[in-house]
């Protein structure tokens, strides 16, 4: 049988008459019979085209074109019909109860650890510290020569370093960063001072782990460099973020400390009440002015420009605000633990 143009009119009502007759199990055969790729009768009244006499083809394609589509929308229509329906059915026969308050859905939050690096950051950024990033994996050039420790300077035993196992050039230059440090040298590679900037991120250190120390910590490095800039502006900043941080009725110390990127330097200890109620103090920071040579290496005038320089441990500031008396429970991933937070 050759179609007509007359006849693709007849097959749209019959079509469509068919597809609103059709129930939920009906939908399917409906649409093997119409818009089956095979043999379906709209596939085959497309397939006829070419039947046609020469100056009706075009004319047929084009109508039997737009029964297609036609009936492709009516068939997606229906089906959405017929589901809302179906549940209108379910809900109304009281299979569903829609009034029913609705599962709720476990959601995470963020780490402590997290949380805290956040806060710290935003303390500094009232403060009018941007915030820099710099790599995990790191040159020794920046973690240790660019901060005054060169090879074979006995400071670069108080960073028990993690290598990665690669040479060039016949010399091990790649490692875990120890500190946050590096990213001072960074920094004033990129920026001409004034420099207000923290650098938040993860270290690595080779390090037996205790209730205060772990393999993997995190720090954010302070670093502001200008003209004039004072050992009495390291310790504002520092009684600022530690009063935002910790409240006011906590103490702080500062007692001299020795490190080879600044001069003077300090380190910066909280009181901890211990379990004989006594208070003893955990050292959450390192910090003081930034050598000289610091500067120069960076290519910064040190006759002109001074700095100062600070290393937090994030988990150390966390355990001091909610009173955690072990640093291993951050990572080993007890819901209960990380759930209180
Ligand atoms: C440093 O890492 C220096 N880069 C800090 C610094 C920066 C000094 C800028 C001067 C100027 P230190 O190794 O002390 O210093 O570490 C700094 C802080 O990181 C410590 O006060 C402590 O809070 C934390 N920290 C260090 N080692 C660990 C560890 N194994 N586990 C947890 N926290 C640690």
């Amino acid at each position: 049988m050759t179609a007509t143009i007359e006849s693709i009119e007849e097959l749209r009502q019959e079509a469509l008459a068919a597809l609103q007759a059709a129930d939920e199990s009906g939908l399917e055969a409906w649409r093997a019979e119409w818009l089956g790729r095979q043999d379906g009768r709209v596939t085959l009244l497309l397939r006829s085209v070419r039947d046609q006499p020469q100056e009706q083809r075009a004319q047929f394609g084009a109508a039997a074109n737009a029964l297609k589509n036609t009936l492709e929308e009516a068939f997606q229509e229906r089906q959405e019909a017929l589901r809302q329906q179906q549940l209108q059915d379910l809900a109304t026969s009281g299979a569903i109860d829609v009034t029913l308050p609705g599962r709720p859905q476990p959601h995470g939050r963020l780490h402590p650890v997290t949380q805290t690096q956040r806060d710290i950051i935003e303390v500094f950024g009232e403060m009018g510290f941007r915030v820099a990033e710099g790599p995990e994996v790191e040159w020794a050039k920046y973690n240790f020569d660019g901060v005054r420790i060169p090879e074979d300077h006995p400071a670069r035993d108080m960073w028990d370093t993690i290598w990665v196992d690669k040479e060039i050039g016949g010399r091990r230059d790649m490692l875990l960063r120890t500190h946050t440090s590096p990213n001072q040298v960074r920094v004033m590679e990129h920026q001409a001072p004034p420099i207000r900037v923290v650098v938040p991120g993860k270290c690595y250190r080779q390090e037996a782990t205790d209730a205060t120390h772990e393999w993997m910590l995190t720090q954010v490095e302070g670093l502001a460099v200008d003209e004039g800039i004072r050992m009495s502006d390291l310790k504002g900043v520092l009684y600022e973020f530690a009063r935002r941080m910790f409240g006011q009725d906590r103490e702080i110390t500062f007692h001299h400390s020795y490190f080879p990127f600044v001069e003077p330097g300090v380190e910066m200890a909280v009181d901890w009440p211990t379990a004989e109620g006594g208070t003893r103090w955990v050292e959450i920071l390192g910090a003081g002015m930034v050598h000289p040579e610091v500067l120069e290496n960076a290519g910064i005038d040190s006759s002109r420009y001074t700095g100062f320089a600070f290393g937090i441990g994030v988990e150390r500031v966390a355990m001091l605000r909610w009173g955690i008396d072990d640093i291993r429970h951050f990572y080993h991933n007890d819901l209960r633990f990380l759930r209180q937070f």
